[in-house]
């Protein structure tokens, strides 16, 4: 019989920012578990992921940290190939969407479907930036939006209240690259006629009867609306050119690219078998992704691939919903989140660990969360009470009475035969679980063997009768060694290093899944003594690391830098030292002190809006410093002839600038 052949794609990152939990538990985890198992099985199977490095959000890192779009990209890569590896994801290939094969495979994959006439050529009208030379990606664009009056909404989508948004929905256009008003402008792009493959695209989903309900939502969502045709190329200087005539300046899509990276990893992996997983109809093929990244996968890419002609397509693509952090959404610009290089950093050795509790937590079917407390609760509590605590009962108590060897088994060890139905039933169990995608419920099965393992020693207490039943203690230890020989193999798709750990006390190794069986160590073989696999996670490492998320999270929420102003509008504001002369509070007023303040060249009312952190006596003869040319204002009945200088954090508290020395009053600030 010919194995059963795979290939296994997870989600090709974008590479502008570092790997976080959340991407770890939609689509790396899960992948990786799925392959490690199919690979014990035997089967044929190919991991292939890498780095999306085209699209918009690259561009944009590289304007705001002032580098070149292959600075951002290669940083990145090496930071997040790194850390998946010392995370132990046991990607066959791990590449990247900038390489020359990329380039070739994506750009001749575009070419095909152009001499099949597939795309529709239109003309529209898009914003374009005359000071940039530029025609403006959505995300290049803000405005006003048009439902709720958010003035900083982009033009794909506006932040505050959600809304798709297309940029020409947006009141007030602004470039965000120049700042100015942008221009309509006619360009022609390559459109696939997504409304036309539509009755194609519904057959083969309506075909897979075993696709998870978010995933088949979120198509039907997408198929009951109708589909349009979608731009396939874009005005934009950073991905794979267009190979057409009269497509200067233009690129592709990076969502009609990045999905062909998954063949062009497979055939850097395979150069020469590669089409024996792509185009071969025994293939299964299996896409891994976060749910902002369905409709890619199970409509546009399959149409693609359709259109082509000669591709395998996805069998399932079962993609997971987002897991938050502390009851938070994971953000990325907000530093809301934990990154794997950093876990890596402070809990070196204990990728396992982080692996648990994410595992016992995948967002499989809505949404979840991950908190430190938790992450301590269940490796305390399951790790090291449970797993680790078995473990190393049944090693100690080798070394104790048979001396770090595996004893013999008697004639009469009826509890082999028993318990191992147990175990084999439970084993069948976590297979089902993993070939249903349904890995958190595998987990559970692997940590209820080893429950089942405890409670036989429990049940059976070999340290009560070893001095009158020398032989039943034989047994109940023989036994035991198996048991947690089985559960070394069936824990490597979920926990490897542990599995690793556990194999190399019991002297084995390159265990198979199908290796599992009730004696699968033999008697007299030598085995390590005591064993030492999880630890404790001390309060104060977790408090550390709340400390650390919510410090991460302070530095990052400053209001970003405001655009440039020449030396000759700076020189336009006046500011004065002064000196509070009067102060009290404004009545019917929660925030307002009233102040009168000496100039230096006169004496003045100016309000400000600190009452919460000062008190009139509080501020009474103190030096400040005070705007003093800007238009009076009348607030609360009086007029307000000037501003006091202060500083504000993100948290919306205020301190008061104050001069280093006793300086004069009406000493000009600049
Ligand atoms: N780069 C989105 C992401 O990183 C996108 C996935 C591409 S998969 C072909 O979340
Ligand atoms: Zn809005």
């Amino acid at each position: 019989m010919t194995k059963k052949r795979n290939l296994v794609t997870a989600a090709l990152i974008y590479a502008n920012g570092p790997i976080h939990i959340g991407h770890l538990a939609g689509c790396y985890i899960p992948s990786d578990i799925y392959v490690r198992f199919l690979r014990s099985k035997g089967e044929d199977v190919k991991f292939i992921s890498g780095t999306d490095e085209h699209g918009v959000p690259i561009t944009i890192k590289a304007r705001d940290e002032n580098k070149s779009p292959q600075q951002v990209v290669d940083y990145y890569y090496d930071l997040i190939k790194t850390s998946f590896k010392n995370f132990g994801i046991s990607f066959d290939i791990f590449s990247r969407t900038s390489r020359e094969i990329h380039h070739k495979t994506s750009s001749d994959f575009f070419l095909n479907l152009y001499k099949k006439n597939t795309f529709k050529e239109i003309i529209s009208s898009q914003y374009f930036d005359e000071k940039e030379n530029q025609f403006l990606s959505d995300r290049y664009i803000s405005g006003t939006c048009p439902t709720c009056g958010y003035e900083d909404a982009y033009g794909d989508q506006c932040e505050s209240c959600g809304k798709t948004l297309s940029p020409l929905d947006l009141k007030n256009p602004k470039s965000t690259l120049s700042g100015n008003s942008p221009i309509l402008k006619e360009t022609k792009n390559w459109y696939l006629p997504m409304d036309k493959l539509q009755d194609k695209i519904e057959n083969y989903i309506d075909s897979k009867n075993n696709w998870k309900p978010n995933v088949i939502g979120q198509c039907k969502s997408w198929l009951n609306d109708g589909l349009k045709p979608r731009a396939m190329t874009r005005d934009l200087d950073w991905g794979v050119d267009v190979p057409v005539e009269d497509a200067e300046g233009k690129v592709l899509y990076v969502w009609f690219d990045a999905p062909i990276g998954y063949i062009t990893a497979t055939k850097e992996l395979e150069p020469k078998n590669w089409e024996k997983y792509w185009k071969d109809e025994k293939t299964n093929l299996v896409h891994f992704i976060g749910k902002d990244n369905i409709v890619f996968h199970t409509i546009i890419f399959p149409m693609m691939l359709m259109e082509h002609g000669d591709y395998v397509l996805p069998q399932n693509v079962p993609a997971n919903e987002f897991m938050n952090l502390e009851g938070e959404k994971i953000s990325t610009s907000k530093n809301w989140a934990v990154w794997l290089h950093e876990y890596l950093e402070d809990f070196p050795n204990m990728q396992d660990e982080l692996r648990y509790c994410l595992i016992t937590n995948l967002p499989e079917n809505k949404d979840s969360d991950f908190s430190w407390n938790d992450f301590q609760k269940k490796n305390n509590n399951e790790l090291v009470a449970i797993l680790g605590n078995y473990i190393n009962r049944v090693f100690v108590l080798c070394e104790k009475y048979f001396d770090n060897k595996v004893p013999e088994s008697s004639a009469n060890n009826n509890d082999n035969d028993q318990i191992f139905k147990k175990v084999f039933s439970l084993k069948e169990k976590v297979e089902t679980s993993i070939r249903s995608y349904k890995f958190r419920e595998g987990m559970g099965y692997v940590i209820d063997i080893v429950r089942l393992g405890n409670k036989y020693l429990t049940d059976t207490e070999p340290w009560k009768i070893f001095t009158h039943d020398k032989d039943r203690v034989r047994d109940i230890l023989y036994n035991s060694i198996q048991i947690v020989a089985n559960i070394s193999i069936l824990c490597e798709p979920f926990l490897p290093f542990t599995s690793q750990k556990i194999q190399k006390l019991l002297n084995m190794k390159n265990l198979y899944w199908d290796d599992s069986e009730k004696n699968i160590i033999s008697s007299g073989k030598k085995i390590s003594g005591k064993s030492h696999i999880f630890s404790k996670i001390e309060d104060k490492t977790i408090e550390d690391q709340i400390k650390k998320l919510k410090l991460n999270d302070k530095k990052n929420n400053h209001m970003p830098q405001k655009n440039t102003i020449d030396f000759n509008d700076f020189s336009k504001i006046d500011i004065r030292v002064g000196t509070v002369i009067e102060a009290e509070n404004v009545p019917k007023s929660d925030k307002l002190l009233k102040l009168i303040i000496d100039t230096g060249i006169d004496k003045r009312t100016v309000l400000s809006g600190i009452s919460k952190f000062y008190a009139p006596e509080n501020i009474l003869n103190k030096k400040v410093m005070v705007l003093i040319n800007l238009k009076p204002r009348r607030m609360m009945g009086y007029e307000s002839q000037g501003m006091l200088l202060l500083a504000e954090d993100p948290d919306g508290n205020l301190s008061l600038m104050q001069p280093d020395s006793d300086i004069s009053d009406g000493s000009v600030v600049a």
